[in-house]
């Protein structure tokens, strides 16, 4: 899969339109009102589900030594992650962030941000599940450091009122899904 600045993506993917094809409960889910609600008010802005389909949410299984989510910055503003299942945290599979960090889509220089600011790394067990400003926040999967578990993730894109006036482009996710 193609990366962000040479940061390797080696992990399995559920695509919107299939989880869409399911109609289950996961995918209507992320145009709950009352979720809607939830989230504005945390954020304190209005929020959206993302308007472009195939970004709208994305099912990522983490599965073998090695399995990882590289650094990189999601189009729209704001990514509810659910966790499913997670390895404890000696085995990998935590959440690693560089807050308030711009995305220059040209030039993404991703390790240049390392040498000026800290590396924040959560570990987040099954049932749990994050809000996270994903457009300004550099953030990967550390990668899993055994074959015996496995990180499974639903992750909603909800987009804000700044993102729904901007013209975001989609080349990320596009080559997401390039056949390879
Ligand atoms: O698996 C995670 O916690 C992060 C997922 C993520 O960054 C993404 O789907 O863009
Ligand atoms: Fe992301």
């Amino acid at each position: 899969m193609d990366a962000t600045d040479q940061t390797p993506r080696r992990m399995k993917n559920v695509e919107q339109q299939y989880i869409a094809e399911q109609n289950g409960v996961i995918a209507n889910l992320d145009k709950d009102e009352r979720l809607h609600e939830l989230v504005s008010k945390i954020v304190r802005d209005n929020v959206y589900s993302c308007p472009y389909e195939p970004e709208r949410m994305v099912i990522t299984q983490l599965d073998e030594k090695g399995a990882t989510h590289g650094w990189h910055w999601d189009d729209y503003s704001l990514a509810l992650v659910w966790i499913l299942d997670a390895p404890p945290p000696e085995t990998g599979g935590v959440l690693q962030c560089v807050p308030n960090i711009f995305w220059d889509k040209e030039k993404p220089d991703v390790l240049r941000f390392f040498l000026k600011n800290p590396i924040y790394s959560y570990h987040f067990g099954p049932g749990q599940a994050y809000l996270m400003q994903t457009s300004r926040t550099m953030h990967r999967v550390y990668p899993l450091l055994d074959n015996e578990h496995r990180r499974l993730i639903v992750n909603f894109a909800f987009a804000t009122e700044e993102d729904m006036r901007s013209d975001i482009s989609h080349e990320r996710v596009e080559a997401l899904w390039e056949p390879t």
